[in-house]
């Protein structure tokens, strides 16, 4: 069974050159699926692994904007559809310089898995452009927004496609880009998007979800161990949506979170981090972490170094792929972490997550801990569809209960394989079982 996936995975490579983030995701997942295998053959007679590593769909096109200054510009736009199984492809849109290809297939094919997860009925895809939002104005935002959509719209819908936000695509792009697509489509098709704006048909607790499911699914790895958050020192990278989140239920789940960063520094707050200060800065000012200092001078910022050099017991990733290495982990693991959570996308290289294993420092990969974002995007796809809003108390009940069951789901697969506790292997085959179970069910497509 090894040899037939290292060839899977060689052709991978072979098909999908220079695409090393998609080969990684791809890695990842092949290198726990032998024990399924034997026990299911039929995936492999039906071919599933090679249909799941090529997308169903993938379009990439061309968006010009313009700026305040009347100058034109040229960006590339992504959406990718990778499988739509288990429903309508479901996935956020990226905006940062650095998407390409590789980045939009790594995302793409790991909210497959993700998806299946979280048992609601989404398939898997993700979008996005190299565009680079920083510094530019709500005007230009709106904009390029307008000109993304315009190219985009005839391959979404409620049941065909519905995008989101990630990196860079919050609730203001979300807004411009439903504005557009209801110009351009005659229609009010609340279901197109996820993360719209409360008062026209979005959910209450989407902003708040992924970085909230992520500390409830550290959590419960940590009660699994007997353990709690109370009292627990926490470092938490990145500062936009997923960490801010995770820093306040961390915080009220007794936790003292003590650092934060960007991509021009860290931030160390002994005192403890001030949420609302943060969310001032970084949501309202669209600042960076520098202006969260000079309001509080206690704090220090550090653009040297790495905020995985801060001794603490929780490790929460929440900035961006492969933001946490193999010396990372050996620093966080002498220092003595006992829970690394995955709040962004693959944020711990492949090394590092060996030696957090190795180390029997709990880890939860990001599609399991962070499947609280898209959980509840679907159950805004859920509400729109119903004409109806949930109060946040139902909305929060139902992603409590939703990732403690993504829990209960890895760490039984896990040890129903033999390997408890290793929350890698319970969450790549019981989110590929789900999803492999609909592929075969539906026939060669
Ligand atoms: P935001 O744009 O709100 O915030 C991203 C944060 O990460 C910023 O602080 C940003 O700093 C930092 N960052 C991004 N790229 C880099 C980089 N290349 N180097 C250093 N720092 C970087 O995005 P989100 O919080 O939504 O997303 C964070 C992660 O969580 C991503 O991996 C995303 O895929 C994942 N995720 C998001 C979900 C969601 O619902 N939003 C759901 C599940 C996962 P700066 O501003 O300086 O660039
Ligand atoms: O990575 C992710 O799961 C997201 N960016 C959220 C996707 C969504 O559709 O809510």
């Amino acid at each position: 069974m090894q040899d037939y996936l290292e060839r899977i995975y060689q052709d991978v490579c072979q098909v999908n050159p220079a695409e090393p983030e998609f080969q990684q995701a791809v890695h990842e997942v092949l290198d726990t699926l032998s024990p399924v295998l034997k026990r299911h053959r039929e995936f492999v007679d039906a071919g599933v692994l090679e249909r799941l590593v090529e997308p169903e769909r993938q379009y990439i096109f061309r968006v010009p904007w313009v700026d305040d200054d009347g100058k034109i510009h040229v960006n590339r736009g992504y959406r990718i559809g990778f499988n739509s199984a288990l429903g309508p492809y479901k996935g956020g849109l990226r905006f940062h310089p650095s998407v390409n290809i590789s980045i939009i297939k790594f995302l793409g094919f790991e909210q497959i898995f993700k998806n299946s997860l979280t048992r609601q009925r989404i398939g898997g895809g993700k979008g996005g452009s190299n565009f680079n939002p920083q510094g530019r104005s709500d005007a230009e935002i709106m904009r390029f927004c307008q000109s993304f959509m315009t190219s985009l719209y005839q391959h979404i819908g409620e049941y065909t496609d519905v995008p989101a936000g990630d990196i860079g695509v919050g609730g203001r792009e979300i807004g411009y880009l439903f504005g557009q697509y209801r110009r351009l489509t005659n229609r009010y098709e609340a279901g197109v998007l996820t993360g719209k704006a409360v008062n026209w048909g979005g959910s209450l607790l989407r902003t708040e979800a992924t970085g909230y499911g992520t500390v409830l699914f550290a959590a419960s790895m940590m009660a699994k161990r007997g353990s709690d958050l109370e009292d627990k020192r926490v470092v938490v990278s990145g500062s936009g949506n997923v960490a801010i989140y995770a820093i306040e239920k961390a915080q009220q789940l007794g936790a003292h979170v003590v650092a934060f960063s960007d991509s021009s520094g860290y931030v160390f707050d002994e005192a403890g981090v001030d949420v609302a200060l943060l969310r001032q800065v970084k949501e309202v000012q669209r600042g960076r972490v520098a202006d969260y200092v000079k309001a509080r001078p206690q704090a220090t910022l550090h653009t040297k170094g790495s905020i995985w050099d801060i001794p603490c017991a929780i490790a929460l990733p929440c900035a961006t792929q492969n933001e946490l290495d193999e010396a990372a982990a050996r620093t966080l693991i002498a220092n003595g972490v006992e829970v690394v959570a995955e709040g962004a996308n693959m944020p711990c290289t492949p090394a590092a997550v060996e030696l957090f294993q190795a180390a029997n420092c709990l880890f939860g990969p990001g599609k399991a801990a962070n499947a609280g974002g898209v959980a509840t995007s679907a159950l805004e796809m859920e509400q729109n569809a119903s004409r109806e809003q949930w109060p946040a108390e139902k909305a929060e009940a139902k992603l409590v209960r939703i990732m403690a069951d993504i829990h209960e789901e890895c760490a039984e697969t896990a040890a129903e394989y033999g390997e408890p506790g290793n929350y890698v292997m319970g969450a790549n085959i019981a989110g590929f079982v789900r999803v492999a179970n609909a592929i075969v069910d539906q026939g060669i497509i």
